[in-house]
């Protein structure tokens, strides 16, 4: 009985392990608009990691649905784990793709991408 009862505790030491690893490099933790969200017109986009990021090597891109690049200018914010993009002019209606890449505090390079949908 005592033998079985051990198990979840192993089990959570196994998924605090795991997410420790995980937490030695930087992702995604939040951004503006939100993933997969409905926003009015926005000149702002911001993503915020759980991580430090090296300002150098970290930056994203906004693209549309037909693949066009917004002109984005990047700013790092002072925490070093976040960047705030100001775009030239207001995303027009439909959906936009957040792709970014990033140099995680530990070195290594990371990319990923989300979208969201502008009304
Ligand atoms: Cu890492």
């Amino acid at each position: 009985m005592s033998r079985f009862s051990t198990l979840p505790f192993v089990a959570a030491a196994v998924v605090a392990l795991a997410t420790g690893s995980a937490a030695a490099h930087a992702h995604l933790a939040s951004a503006t608009p939100a993933p997969n969200s409905v926003v009015a017109p926005t000149r702002t986009v911001g993503l915020t990691f759980s991580g430090r990021i090296v300002s150098t090597f970290s930056d994203f891109d906004v693209v549309d649905a037909e693949g066009r690049k917004a002109e984005v200018r990047i700013a790092h914010g002072d925490d070093g784990r976040s960047m705030t993009g100001t775009l030239s002019r207001p995303l027009a209606p439909g959906v936009h793709r957040v792709d970014w890449r990033i140099a995680s505090g530990d070195g290594h390079r990371m990319t990923g991408s989300y979208t969201f949908t502008v009304r």
